[in-house]
């Protein structure tokens, strides 16, 4: 074999654009806890009905539910403490179970604050808070961006909260539950200048919950590399990232380019649109794949790209 993931993961680069994404988060970082909980507030109510999420399965809630309980119970100072000791990523105990929480569990805590918030159950970001210039720019950057690009900065607000213990198991791992689709998923796939048998199976198998499908079509020592994220390698990573992250996610591939190498491996790069189910149709990331399948056809690396904007479809030319 000529390849190492190494190599595998510069497959195509000269096709791409950097993102917006990790200079607005490290704008993002930059801002003191108070400013960080205000712009998120600013960022998720402000910005019009597209990025606001559907309301999330009971199922998921219930795996939050003590920690929201013991927030209603606090003062509102305390509760304004609590969020800022997630912001700032305190180790406390609550803090602490907080990360410990999977994404999407995250996502749904967050979720339930913010309507907790607007009830005026959890205390508010404060009437007379004044946005101070740093908010300003990082809200004005994010107004910048498309409306996938402005959910996956929040997503990582998000995600990076809390205090994530290094030893502690995930609980991701055992009762992730089921995420309910809001859109079905695409059945008959077309893309345009891809007849591959493995890729196109790898995206029949995503859009139909069928991680084990899935992941069969990968080498033992294969690699899924996430949007700016280091690689995760190995069929059982691979498969316990799927199960917590790539549930209900609706693979829309449009076009794409295959060449196959001396060696008879091949490497493909495919552009399209994925949709989550927090915000199904109201928002499509722009999304690239790059694969590199070896001489029988296993995927030994995929990449999945947030693309910097639809112009990088236009890179897409057979070279
Ligand atoms: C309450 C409020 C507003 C104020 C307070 O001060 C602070 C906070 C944090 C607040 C609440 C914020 C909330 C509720 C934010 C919610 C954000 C949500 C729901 C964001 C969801 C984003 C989802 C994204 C970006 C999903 C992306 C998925 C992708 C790109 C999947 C890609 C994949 C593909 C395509 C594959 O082929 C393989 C698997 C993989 C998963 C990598």
């Amino acid at each position: 074999m000529t390849y190492t993931l190494e190599s595998a993961q510069n497959i195509f680069t000269d096709t791409q654009i950097p993102s917006p994404i990790p200079a607005t988060i490290a704008l993002f970082d930059q801002l003191n806890v108070d400013d960080k909980l205000a712009l998120l507030w600013y960022a998720y109510t402000e910005m019009g009905r597209t990025i606001t999420p559907a309301a999330v399965g009971a199922a998921r809630l219930q795996l939050a539910e003590s920690l929201l309980n013991q927030v209603k119970q606090m003062s509102s100072t305390g509760q304004t403490q609590f969020m800022r000791d997630l912001a700032s990523r305190a180790n406390t105990p609550l803090s602490r179970s907080y990360g410990f929480f999977s994404v999407n569990t995250k996502l749904a805590f967050w979720y339930e604050l913010g309507e907790l918030m607007k009830q005026g159950v959890v205390a508010p970001i404060p009437p007379d808070y004044q946005m101070t210039p740093g908010v300003k720019a990082v809200l004005a950057a994010i107004q910048q961006l498309d409306p996938g690009e402005q959910i996956t900065v929040l997503r990582t607000a998000v995600v990076d909260m809390g205090f994530e213990d290094a030893v502690a198991p995930s609980s991701a791992e055992a009762d992730e539950p089921m995420f309910p689709r809001t859109e079905p998923a695409p059945t008959k796939l077309t893309v345009e200048g891809i007849t591959d048998s493995t890729v196109l199976n790898y995206f029949a198998a995503l859009n139909a919950d069928d991680f084990e499908a899935a992941l069969a079509l990968f080498t033992p020592d294969g690699a899924l590399q996430p949007p700016f994220q280091k690689p995760i390698v190995g069929p059982e990573a691979i498969a316990k990232y799927m199960r917590s992250e790539a549930q209900g996610l609706n693979l829309m591939p449009q076009q794409g380019i295959a060449e196959t190498l001396p060696d008879g491996s091949k490497q493909l790069k495919i552009t399209g649109v994925v949709q989550t189910p927090w915000f199904g149709v109201n928002v499509g990331m722009n999304i690239g794949w790059r694969f590199l399948l070896n001489p029988q056809g296993k995927i030994f690396f995929v990449a999945i790209d947030m693309l910097a904007s639809p112009q990088e479809l236009l890179n897409l030319r057979p070279r």
